[in-house]
């Protein structure tokens, strides 16, 4: 209880989140009346019903539904701003939301329409908040690598807003070294990188993420612990990995909290944080992440829990001076 406590109440950086993913179903069926869009789905309760997943693949089918509800710039406002304020009451202080642009191009809804939006929440949030924002660039991995760099492209005017470029969607089938131009690209343009690998990928794409795309996070990684040199290579370098427990669940990744190899991870010196992911598709944001592994969790203490908190907010991308101010 009193960990509980200190969790909850404690400065935190949360590194590993969707801003699609915080798109709760009170607002898609707001934003469907607003836009005229029909929902096959007759009410909310309905429509959190069918957050009931078997894999990623189950999930990213109605991820991506969700998102045609949001046309307009006031929408992704509306949505960027709505999880900043709740970010705030559980103590975040530095955010770096992914967004998927081809999410949204691919439905006529450009660059032009979402960058703003962004831009002015993350505005608000500094200024009405004091949560720091960095924005990371995600591009789809089930799509080609040239459309990721069509991406890519359409992002460099709004070069100054972003921190980073990520990589994500369906990962079996899709390893990193198809992204390797994008990376290579996005790197020359002063972006930080990350990528998702091994959170239903094998070992191997955790390894190809580190020497082809040179990331400096990886997302997710918890399958990692299949590997014993692999972890070897994590604790000596020190790699943050964003572990998003509630998801692991929700996805079939681990069958329960208690069964999560977090613990084990940190015990075998990995830099590990706990994210959200999609808190509004997960069942919780990063403070549910938290207090629910720990309750779950014996092995898991006020050590652990101190451990997980400065490791966020050393992992993220934040300006030194910033850092100084939380650690
Ligand atoms: C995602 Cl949990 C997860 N994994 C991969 N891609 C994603 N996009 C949004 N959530
Ligand atoms: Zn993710």
């Amino acid at each position: 209880e009193r960990v509980a406590h200190l969790l909850r109440a404690s400065p935190k950086a949360e590194l590993h989140v969707h801003i699609e993913g915080t798109l709760e179903p009170e607002l898609i069926f707001a934003l469907a009346q607003r836009n005229g869009v029909s929902l096959p789905y007759a009410d909310v309760q309905a429509l959190r019903k069918a957050y009931a997943f078997s894999d990623l693949q189950s999930f990213l089918d109605l991820y991506y539904a969700g998102c045609d509800v949001l046309r307009t710039e006031q929408d992704f406002f509306d949505l960027a701003w709505a999880y900043f304020q709740r970010a705030a009451r559980d103590h975040v202080v530095r955010v770096e939301p992914f967004f998927d642009p081809q999410s949204h191009t691919v439905r006529g809804v450009g660059f032009e329409v979402f960058m703003p939006a962004f831009i002015q929440a993350a505005q608000r949030a500094q200024d009405e908040l004091g949560l720091s924002v960095g924005w990371i660039v995600s591009v789809l991995r089930h799509l080609p690598e040239e459309d990721a760099l069509q991406t890519l492209d359409a992002a460099q005017p709004w070069l100054d807003h972003l921190i980073g470029i990520g990589l994500d969607s369906s990962e079996r089938g899709n390893p990193p070294e198809k992204f390797a131009r994008v990376f290579a690209r996005a790197r020359e343009m002063g972006l930080y990188a990350v990528a998702h690998a091994g959170e239903e990928g094998p070992p191997a794409y955790v390894l190809g993420a580190l020497d082809v795309l040179k990331v400096e996070r990886i997302d997710h990684g918890v399958r990692a612990s299949e590997d014993p040199a692999l972890m070897q290579r994590l604790a000596r370098e020190q790699m943050p990995l964003t572990v998003c427990p509630l998801s692991n669940v929700r996805l079939c990744v681990v069958p329960d909290l208690a069964q999560h190899n977090l613990p084990q991870l940190l015990a075998a010196g990995l830099k590990v944080t706990v994210n959200s992911d999609d808190p509004a598709y997960f069942g919780g944001y990063i403070n549910d992440n938290l207090t629910e592994l720990f309750a779950a969790q014996p092995a898991l203490g006020a050590p652990q829990a101190y451990a997980l908190l400065r490791n966020s907010l050393e992992a993220s991308f934040a300006a030194n001076g910033d850092k100084a101010l939380w650690i």
